[in-house]
């Protein structure tokens, strides 16, 4: 039977001393994960800035002053350029980022979808997070080959409304349930350093962890306050916050993956071990993430090689450590980074389409 996870019982997890958490949760990894592998994703803005919402933590919103470029939506050529260089580079999976609202209906919608055919066909798990979807657009972007939809929760249902007016809670649940319908691997996760407590975050976690199917992918972002939005002033989150959130996703969702996401570039070297220790599975590569910046791959790459921690091959999520491969090396040069794939078959065994015939015939 699954385990219901009262908020209560995720802030008992995330309150223990830190020590045995971080120890609890590796243990968790360990049993359900290689901890030597980490997956490697690209972000990718195919459309910048000009967003009708009110998220006040996000310089995309154009209601807010802030010093972003504003983009119309890439061509599908830019953007197979973009996931050939990333692929280079390392990552297995490109996350294409578009700030609006919701997709719809019409000839933009059109292009994304031949975007998601194109990096697909280019054996890379292809993420689109595009706002709020539609059962029918899940099912267009599944059939083009979409492999997971991410749309967090942010914070609590209770913070939510402190942070975003312009839409509800429900709205996220409803597009999150509208991606599982359609046999897509969702990936939500949220944002911590919003002004939120302890209680907050466990309550996120616990809405996350009591889905069912839990989502596969899970990112924890620390905020990145940027110059113009109404979070600009909010102080960034000690390293201890991250490790504790990282460890209580890994611990309430054992087999997803927890990503390290925004607001590396502020932290450590030995802070981002600990959150690799603690459960951390995945990370954003490339200098940029949609409009901020994120480390350098090459620093990136050096940190893996002090940890001996590899990138994961593409389309192996929910793998048992048994089925894994061992570690290759990875060294870092001057332009891309180079690093050995494991020697063994990427068998693309579970793609959106076979998943959504099983769910529908459970
Ligand atoms: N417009 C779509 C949406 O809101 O779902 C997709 C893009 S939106 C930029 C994706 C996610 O980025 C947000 O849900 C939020 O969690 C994260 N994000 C945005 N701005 C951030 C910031 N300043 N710091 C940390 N995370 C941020
Ligand atoms: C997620 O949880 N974090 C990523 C990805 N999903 C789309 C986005 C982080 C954005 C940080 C602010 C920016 O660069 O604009
Ligand atoms: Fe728009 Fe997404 Fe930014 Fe909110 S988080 S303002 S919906 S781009």
């Amino acid at each position: 039977m699954n385990t219901t996870w009262t908020t209560e019982k995720v802030l008992a997890i995330y309150n223990k001393p830190l020590i045995e958490l971080m120890y609890e949760a590796a243990k968790t990894h360990r049993e359900n994960h290689n901890p030597l592998e980490v997956q490697v994703s690209t972000l990718l803005s195919i459309k910048t800035g000009g967003c009708p919402e009110d998220c006040g933590y996000c310089p995309q919103a154009a209601r807010y002053h802030t010093d972003i470029d504003n983009n119309d939506l890439m061509s599908v050529s830019q953007v197979k350029a973009q996931a050939l260089r990333a692929k280079s580079n390392g990552s297995s999976r490109l996350c294409m980022g578009a700030a609006w609202r919701n997709i719809k209906d019409n000839a933009d919608f059109d292009q994304v979808l031949e975007m998601v055919k194109t990096v697909n066909s280019l054996e890379m798990e292809v993420c689109c997070t595009l706002g709020m979807m539609s059962e029918g657009q899940a099912q267009k972007l599944a059939d083009a080959g979409l492999y997971a939809y991410n749309h967090n929760l942010d914070t609590s249902e209770e913070h939510y409304k402190e942070v975003i007016s312009t839409r509800g809670y429900d709205d996220r649940l409803k597009t999150i349930e509208n991606a599982n319908k359609a046999g897509i691997s969702v990936c939500s996760g949220g944002i911590i350093g919003m002004g939120e407590s302890p209680k907050d975050r466990a309550g996120m976690l616990s809405t996350l962890a009591n889905m069912n199917p839990q989502p596969k992918s899970v990112p924890i972002n620390s905020l990145v306050a940027v110059e113009g939005t109404p979070l600009e002033d909010q102080k960034n989150v000690p390293i201890w916050d991250m490790v504790r959130m990282v460890a209580t996703a890994r611990i309430v969702m054992p087999k997803a993956v927890v990503r390290l996401s925004a607001g590396r570039t502020e932290m450590s070297d030995e802070g981002q071990a600990l959150c690799f220790l603690s459960g951390a599975s995945s990370i954003f590569a490339g200098d940029k993430l949609l409009t901020t910046p994120n480390p350098d791959i090459n620093k990136d790459m050096e940190l893996f090689g002090i940890l001996g921690l590899s990138p994961k091959a593409p389309f192996v999520d929910g793998d048992q450590p048994e089925t894994k491969a061992t570690a290759p090396s990875c060294m870092s040069t001057e332009g891309n980074v180079k690093w050995s794939r494991p020697a063994h078959k990427i068998e693309r065994n579970e793609n959106a389409k076979s998943r959504a015939k099983q769910l529908r015939n459970n």
